[in-house]
């Protein structure tokens, strides 16, 4: 791998023998070559396991091979031969550690003891199992009230262990759920809940084969999904439309290689995955939906006085929808002024977009961050929302709207009760299973519980899976907070920050990944998971455990529940001898799951079904709602109000192709042509200029927010990219110090990761610092 710091504009596919030699290098690097082949062909297999990387679906065909790239990473990071075990926790202390990168300290391997921190000498020590769960109970039952524990999860728990977690901590009396979501498809969950009634997507693949069109929105599949390459190049080979809503050029969003098909590799080959691409403002996407809705709007009315075919489906409208008047009086009176200024787009982009739209019977809408991750998140999902029930486009197939989720069980742990705000129906179900009286009120999400811990309401973190220290916006205040706790707990596979940023006392509770075997009383279990179609399906790891003192997730939360709570609602260890205990009581609480066991035994599992898909709306006007939303304001320009201060671009913080959310793998960002580098900042050439700097220089970055706290990351190169003018992007997490954990989204409280209003300033450059090899764009 090159620890050379290039930048060099990158000209080929995606996928192909690019991502064939970078599975080899991450292969090799696992130092388990041999035994990691075993585990990559039991990948998305009927027999395997789920893949750890992204959440998308996967045909129950038999193929050989079922991962892509990014997931090869995932598991070899996973199944590594390197270990981080009680010798390492002797040699180095916390604060030495703590001056490490987060990429070293994920390489040191997997977790293997429970460890302890020891404030006297500053180290984690050894601690059975026993020990910790006993030390953590009594901190919990200390409290003077459970509302003052956070209980984090982060969407890589299977369903058995996070349904087991809900029912434990509700039993011990908080609904105290902050989890990755909250940072990540809220806003879809909201918009949709209130616009349809489900908060899911409404399609399956096969509905993807059956489109003719598939809008792709604020996603970079190449990299965070690219197992969906293969369905877009599949969509376009057949005539379909694949249109791109995204400001940046991503690789994966124009050309791929399909690393499967032996002619287009030895040819060097490679198909378009898209047909149309636009590139939109930051926060834009609402305002172009509004300007397609109008151009939508003129040609139903010039076909209603023309008699030709209409573009509404007036029927659709009339049996399934409310809204409609207010809605098109909302259309009516967006001026397009208004629209080309927020959306950053032509009137003619906006027109030919609108075109492509009318043209095709079955449209398709997905979505990721780049779409959930603002202000005026909710209105965007609803905008999209509103153009698809125009058309009917909703609940058919080969039409409908999919929120991509991001990790590979997120959308499963909501479905198992992981929710701060959990439905009513949901706790009348517990209490009436087991019997005891559920906590009603809401709890603390993500923001929520960071101000709780900074405020010194909250006391104990505990997190099943993720870092939350470094996914959370405000780093260093979220840091401090994190320090003022009692007692933090991670139950995790490898080494991160958030380990570090300890409270008065800290535990690591090492576990099992998804490549494992876990070994109970009963025999190999599997656990369960739910994809962004609502697939749910079984996964068995394959590979012996790292370590003999390794737990699964589901053994540490019910060995946690015993300590706190002996059998009261459940016998904890009894449900661990066999999993299928657990999914028994998932049947009897959880909708959709009765026969659960049985149902798993299907090829590929069950599809939990879809109220929209069947066209049943579970809204406040029992009908699919139009849901008439303002324009959001210019950012920059109200923040200037409301600061005196006028910010010098708008910053979205993105992943790398080299990384898993806060996980590094390595250095590269190969389809954006950075090599060996995480600091640098992709802007235009032209805003360069105007600012005064040159390309590869180097800036400190800083966030500008009412309340004026210092905000500022330091040394990032900039990158003359091809981006429109005004936008910026760096990556997550190193931008995360900039982003203010007040400036989260409208009812979402997600924070706003993709638009940060910044200023650069001039670095004070250090001897060898991140100075890199430039080759411009020509
Ligand atoms: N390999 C790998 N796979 C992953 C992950 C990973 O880190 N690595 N993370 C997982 C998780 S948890 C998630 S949530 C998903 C994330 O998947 P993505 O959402 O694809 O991830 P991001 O890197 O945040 O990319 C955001 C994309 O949206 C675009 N964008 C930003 N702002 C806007 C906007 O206002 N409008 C439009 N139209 N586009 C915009 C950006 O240019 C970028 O292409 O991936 C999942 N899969
Ligand atoms: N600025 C900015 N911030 C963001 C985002 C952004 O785009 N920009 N994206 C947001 C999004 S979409 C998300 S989802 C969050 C992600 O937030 P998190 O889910 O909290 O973070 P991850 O980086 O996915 O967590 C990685 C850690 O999970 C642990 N882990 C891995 N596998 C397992 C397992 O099988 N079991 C257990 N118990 N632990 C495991 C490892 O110790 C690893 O270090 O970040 C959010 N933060
Ligand atoms: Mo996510």
């Amino acid at each position: 791998m090159s620890f050379e710091k290039r930048y060099q504009p990158y000209r080929g596919p995606a996928a192909g023998w690019g991502a064939l030699l970078s599975v080899a290098k991450y292969w090799m690097r696992s130092g388990n070559a041999m035994k990691n082949v075993r585990a990559l062909l039991a990948v998305n297999q009927g027999n395997g396991f789920d893949c750890p990387g992204c959440a998308w679906g996967e045909s129950p065909e038999k193929r050989p091979v079922k991962f892509c790239e990014n997931g090869a990473k995932a598991v070899n990071w996973e199944a590594t031969n390197r270990h981080a075990g009680p010798a390492f926790f002797r040699r180095y202390s916390v604060s030495w550690l703590s001056g490490q990168s987060d990429y070293w300290l994920e390489q040191q391997g997997r977790l293997t003891h429970p460890m302890q921190f020891d404030a006297a000498s500053g180290h984690y020590v050894e601690v059975s199992w026993d020990e910790a769960f006993a030390f953590i109970a009594q901190q919990l039952n200390q409290l003077e009230s459970p509302d003052q524990a956070e209980f984090y999860t982060s969407g890589r728990a299977s369903n058995e262990a996070a349904f087991l977690y809900q029912l434990f901590v509700r039993a011990y009396g908080t609904n105290n759920f902050p989890d990755c979501s909250n940072m990540c498809h809220e806003a879809s969950a909201i918009g949709m809940y209130e616009s349809l009634g489900v908060g899911k997507g409404t399609v399956t693949l096969d509905d993807f084969a059956k489109a003719d069109a598939i809008i792709v929105m604020g996603q970079n599949p190449g990299t965070n999904h690219p197992r969906m390459l293969e369905t877009l190049h599949e969509a376009v080979t057949r005539g379909a439309q694949v249109v791109v809503f995204n400001p940046l050029k991503e690789r994966g969003l124009e050309r791929f290689q399909h690393p499967q098909h032996p002619l287009e590799m030895l040819s060097n080959g490679s198909k378009p995955t898209s047909t149309a691409y636009f590139r939109p403002a930051l926060g834009g996407d609402m305002a172009a939906m509004r300007g397609m809705a109008k151009f939508l709007l003129q040609w139903e009315r010039l076909a209603q006085a023309t008699g030709t075919k209409p573009v509404f489906d007036q029927r659709f409208i009339e049996e399934h929808t409310s809204g409609l008047e207010a809605y098109v009086e909302t259309v009516e009176s967006t001026h397009w002024d208004e629209i080309l200024t927020l959306s950053g787009m032509t009137l003619e982009d906006i027109e030919a977009a609108a075109r492509v739209y009318q043209k095709a019977s079955n449209v398709i809408v997905c979505w990721a961050m780049g779409l959930t991750q603002h202000a005026h998140s909710v209105a965007i999902i609803q905008e999209v929302i509103n153009l698809q029930l125009l058309t009917g486009n909703m609940g058919r197939p080969g039409a409908g709207i999919c929120p991509v989720r991001g990790h590979s069980n997120v959308q499963g742990d909501r479905t198992m009760g992981i929710n701060e705000l959990p439905p009513q129906e949901l706790l009348d179900a517990i209490e009436a299973r087991f019997q005891f009286k559920v906590p009603r009120h809401s709890g603390h999400n993500t923001v929520a519980a960071i101000k709780a811990f900074e405020e010194g309401k909250s006391k104990i973190f505990i997190g099943l899976g993720g870092n939350f220290a470094q996914a959370t916006p405000d780093t260093p205040r979220t840091h401090a907070a994190l320090r003022r706790c009692e007692l933090t707990v991670h139950i995790s596979t490898k080494l991160n920050r958030s380990h570090l940023v300890t409270g008065k006392h800290a535990f690591i509770l090492p576990c099992l990944g998804r490549t494992e075997i876990d070994m109970q009383a009963s025999g190999p279990q599997g656990v369960t998971v739910e994809d962004t179609f609502s697939m749910v399906h079984l996964s068995h790891g394959p590979l012996r455990p790292q370590s003999s003192e390794l737990k699964s997730e589901p053994a540490i939360v019910a060995g946690l529940a015993k300590a706190v709570l002996d059998t009261h609602p459940i016998d904890w260890s009894w449900v661990i001898e066999d999993y299928g205990r657990i999914r028994a009581l998932i049947a009897d609480v959880i909708p959709g799951f009765a026969g659960f066991n049985e149902r798993l035994k299907a090829r590929g599992g069950f599809h939990l079904g879809n109220d929209v898909a069947l066209r049943i709306w579970r809204t406040s006007t029992s009908r699919a709602r139009f849901i008439s939303n303002r324009l959001p304001g210019d950012q920059i320009t109200s923040l200037a109000e409301e600061t005196g201060d006028r910010a010098d671009l708008l910053l979205q913080t993105l992943r790398s192709h080299d990384q898993y959310n806060t996980t590094v793998y390595g250095l590269d960002d190969r389809y954006r042509g950075v090599h060996g580098t995480r600091h640098v900042i992709f802007v235009n050439a032209e805003d360069i200029t105007r600012l005064g700097f040159e390309p590869g220089e180097q800036v400190d970055i800083v966030s500008l927010w009412p309340d004026k706290r210092e905000r500022r990351v330091t040394s990032f190169t900039l990158i003359a990219y091809d981006i429109p003018p005004g936008q910026a992007a760096a990556y997550y997490p190193e931008t995360n110090p900039l982003v203010p954990l007040e400036s989260y989204g409208h009812r979402t409280f997600t924070p706003t990761s993709k638009s940060v209003a910044i200023k650069l300033v001039r670095s004070a450059v250090e001897a060898g610092g991140p100075l890199i090899s430039y080759v411009s764009v020509p």
